[in-house]
């Protein structure tokens, strides 16, 4: 008897837990729907148009006379779409103004011109408000809120509806699926005590033995798509492949937020940079939309970054390249498209066919460094300003092109100074900072010299 005791109680209690997970579940399923329609139909009245309880050829349904148990009295009738009751243009008899409703003994039609008195308001009182009573009834929905109910959620909607001829409904759902992700907005905050920035210690994250072998390895196992690429774009194979090998160690970390929802948590969540994140979002249901696929499909960053080059949405709309002519862009599976994304990326933010990217500078200690450091990333320092503070390449001389002076500091070990060229400041384009551009560049360099090692020792 103990025994089963012992056996029973941690089962029932189990039990009771799974039914009530269970319940609650369908509660804030029953619930959320309800909400979603309330909010749609008060928004977009016209999309749902319930059909006719007739035929529009005037023929009699089946059931008119026969209304008993072979026609449902709960079940809702509608259906949601741009095309509508011909009633509401031609006020012809057996139709009903725009609405939704279950049917109702002896409701068989009528004629809108003697039986139909409601006007669409009071049909929408008459509806809406026990659905609205319903929904907030159950607490469940609202406390597992969704963002569907926020007004600038509905307004990102109506957006979508008239800027892009989206069905407002369906994004609507889509949107309810939608999850907040703390996460997103942890990682992208920044952090409440920065540490101090260290060149050396950014370099390490990157320029690592490991990262150098498999960016090799990655540089033979596609070195005809990478040799395609320069010569479609100038861009050289070992910058391609160290921008990849930054991004996502070679495809390796292409990140695991569904990126539906990691845009929405930073579009309506995260206001420093909502603009930005909107805009993302809205070219996310275009880019599904283009490529036929599902939206829930792509994963990727905290920040919405997809792929083997992180990529976000807008960028793939813009510089995506179907590079092996598959007839769709592919960033998630196979690396090619993602090798003459890149490149064309590259090539269109300014990419310089042959140009060298940087060089170490060698500076006078008595020179205003800062002056020259602040003058911008982008290369507008003449050789002649440069020359006049004291600043040059190694051997002394100086390049007949403008340039930026990077000054890459690591506490207690001096700070590097180079000269930057407009390829360096390309490489730029793809992540606004100077750290990001020399490890690039760095591990570029890297893997051409482990390439040339490798390829001597199999000669
Ligand atoms: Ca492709």
């Amino acid at each position: 008897m103990n025994a089963v005791v012992v056996i029973s109680l941690p089962s029932l209690v189990a039990g009771d837990i799974t039914a009530a997970w269970l319940s609650n579940r369908f509660v804030a399923c029953v619930g959320r729907s309800l909400m979603i329609f309330v909010v749609y139909y008060h928004r977009f009245p016209v999309n749902f148009t319930v059909r006719s309880p007739m035929p529009h050829d005037h023929a009699a349904p089946a059931w008119r006379s026969n209304p008993g148990p072979s026609r449902p009295r709960t079940a809702p009738r509608f259906y949601a779409g741009k095309s509508s009751c011909p009633a509401l243009h031609q006020r012809t008899a057996y139709c009903r103004p725009p609405g939704f409703f279950w049917p109702e003994q002896g409701d068989h039609g009528f004629p809108a011109t003697t039986q139909h008195r409601d006007t669409e308001t009071q049909m929408k009182q008459r509806v809406i408000t026990p659905l609205l009573a319903l929904a907030l009834l159950s607490g469940t929905a609202l406390a597992d809120a969704s963002y569907v109910q926020r007004e600038e959620v509905r307004t990102f909607v109506r957006t979508m509806e008239e800027k892009h001829g989206f069905d407002g409904g369906e994004v609507l759902v889509a949107l309810d699926r939608a999850r907040h992700e703390p996460d997103v907005i942890r990682l992208i905050s920044p952090s409440g005590s920065p540490g101090v920035r260290s060149w050396q210690r950014y370099r390490a994250r990157f320029l690592d033995s490991a990262r150098i072998v498999g960016g090799v390895a990655f540089w033979q196992e596609h070195a005809a798509t990478l040799q395609a690429a320069h010569e479609r774009y100038g861009v050289p194979p070992e910058i391609v492949v160290a921008i990849i090998g930054v991004e996502t160690y070679y495809g390796r970390n292409t990140g695991n937020f569904e990126t539906l929802s990691a845009l929405t948590t930073l579009a309506f969540d995260y206001p420093p940079r909502a603009r930005l994140f909107l805009r993302e979002l809205e070219n996310l249901f275009l880019l599904a939309r283009e490529q036929r696929r599902d939206l829930f499909s792509y994963y990727g960053s905290y920040a919405g970054a997809i792929g083997y080059p992180q990529f976000l949405p807008s960028s793939i709309r813009s510089y995506g390249v179907d590079f092996d002519h598959s007839g769709g862009i592919d960033f998630d599976l196979e690396p090619t498209d993602a090798i003459g994304s890149v490149a064309r990326y590259l090539a269109e933010h300014g990419w310089v066919r042959g140009e060298v990217v940087a060089e170490p500078a060698r500076v006078t200690p008595e020179a205003d460094l800062q002056a020259l450091v602040d003058a911008g990333i982008k290369p507008a320092l003449t050789p002649e300003q440069l020359a006049q503070a004291g600043v040059t390449s190694l051997d002394g001389t100086l390049r007949a092109t403008p340039a930026t002076l990077v000054d890459l500091a690591t506490p207690d070990a001096g700070t590097e100074y180079w000269l930057g060229y407009q390829n360096f400041y390309t490489i730029t384009r793809y992540n606004k900072s100077s750290f990001y551009a020399m490890a690039v560049f760095e591990l570029s360099q890297a893997l051409r010299e482990q390439q040339k090692t490798e390829t001597a020792s199999v000669e």
